[in-house]
């Protein structure tokens, strides 16, 4: 199983590459990588298994934050509707954004950052997105709100860019220009309260 452990921080060189596409279908060992980035967000939101293993709770997580650098990523979150969202997917894309831009009220955070950093991370408001499941095929998924948020941060790591990347440097919570919306992180993304 993976554990903090695995997991590199700031300044490790492979959070700043671009990672490489994968195969289609996965290898086994793509496949069973991606399976065990799954378990670990779920152990991660168990409030008694993170305790055990000193798991920090994740929603999200991108195969170069264990030191892989391909292009899969996995995500456990709820939607704007409450329901359980679990996807692991391979070589993802955005294919198209709304014009309309958000961010999360108090920031966003990363299992391979171990500090605070405040300010406004612009994000797109909804995305279409294309990538391929666990058993090679393509799937294509509207995404918004938390959900389209943390896809985001994920597909950054992909190709090398960090969440504080992003925050404006001389005004961390600068007035974003209209159409944007505030997202108010609550129960609805806390799987585990
Ligand atoms: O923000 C976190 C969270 C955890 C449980 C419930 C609600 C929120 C933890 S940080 C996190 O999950 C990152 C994971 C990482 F390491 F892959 F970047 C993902 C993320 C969190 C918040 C906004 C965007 C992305
Ligand atoms: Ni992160």
């Amino acid at each position: 199983m993976l554990t903090m452990n695995d997991v590199i921080r700031e300044g490790h060189p492979t959070l700043r590459k671009k990672a490489k596409e994968v195969d289609i279908p996965p290898t086994k060992e793509d496949h069973q990588l991606l399976k065990k980035m799954m378990e670990f967000l779920v152990h991660s939101q168990d409030p008694e298994l993170a305790e055990k293993y000193e798991l920090r709770p994740g929603v999200g997580l991108a195969a170069p934050q264990i030191d892989v650098s391909k292009r899969m990523l996995v995500i456990r979150t709820t939607d704007h509707r409450d329901e359980l969202v679990e996807l692991a997917l391979l070589n993802p894309k955005i294919v198209s954004h709304s014009a309309e831009t958000t961010h999360l009220e108090g920031g966003e955070g990363c299992l391979s950052v171990d500090r605070e950093v405040t300010g406004i991370v612009p994000r797109y408001a909804r995305i279409k997105i294309e990538a391929y499941d666990l058993d090679g095929k393509k799937v294509t998924k509207r995404l918004r709100g938390f959900l389209a948020i943390v896809f985001q941060h994920e597909m950054d790591h992909l190709n090398g860019i960090m969440f504080y990347d992003r925050i404006d440097e001389d005004d961390p919570f600068k007035k974003q220009l209209p159409p944007h919306e505030v997202i108010k992180r609550n129960e609805q993304n806390e799987p585990f309260s």
